[in-house]
């Protein structure tokens, strides 16, 4: 089974994908998505992914489904799990909005 990535060269979100299936081991294949021009935005990418956007979630999916090959990305020991959801969890809703936009406005833009 070869699995597809969609997303942009540039996007971390894609970056953080593309590292979790190099990390477990997974041959994928890359479909860029045009974001400059609006691709995710046109109705063959709203199918895939109503909200219009490149997300990360699949991330996850991936660590788990491939968890007997490559290192463990998640945690099973549960006071480790909560360290690690707790860390995901800041970094999604206090870092990466702001780190993102920093980013867009003073090296994408520029
Ligand atoms: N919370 C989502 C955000 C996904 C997201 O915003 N992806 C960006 C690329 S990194 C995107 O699709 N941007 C295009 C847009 O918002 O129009 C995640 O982290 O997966």
């Amino acid at each position: 089974m070869t699995i597809t990535l969609h997303g942009h060269s540039f996007s971390t979100c894609t970056k953080r994908v593309a590292i979790v299936l190099q990390e477990k081991q997974v041959p994928f294949k890359f479909i860029e998505v045009d974001l400059p021009k609006g691709e995710h935005l046109k109705p063959a990418h709203l199918e895939k992914q109503p909200f219009g956007k490149i997300p990360r979630a699949i991330a996850r999916y991936i660590a788990e489904k491939f968890a007997d090959q490559g290192p463990a990305l998640i945690p099973t020991d549960l006071k480790a799990k909560g360290h690690f959801e707790q860390a995901a969890s800041v970094e999604l809703a206090n870092y990466d909005v702001y780190i993102s936009n920093a980013i867009f406005e003073n090296i994408v833009k520029t």
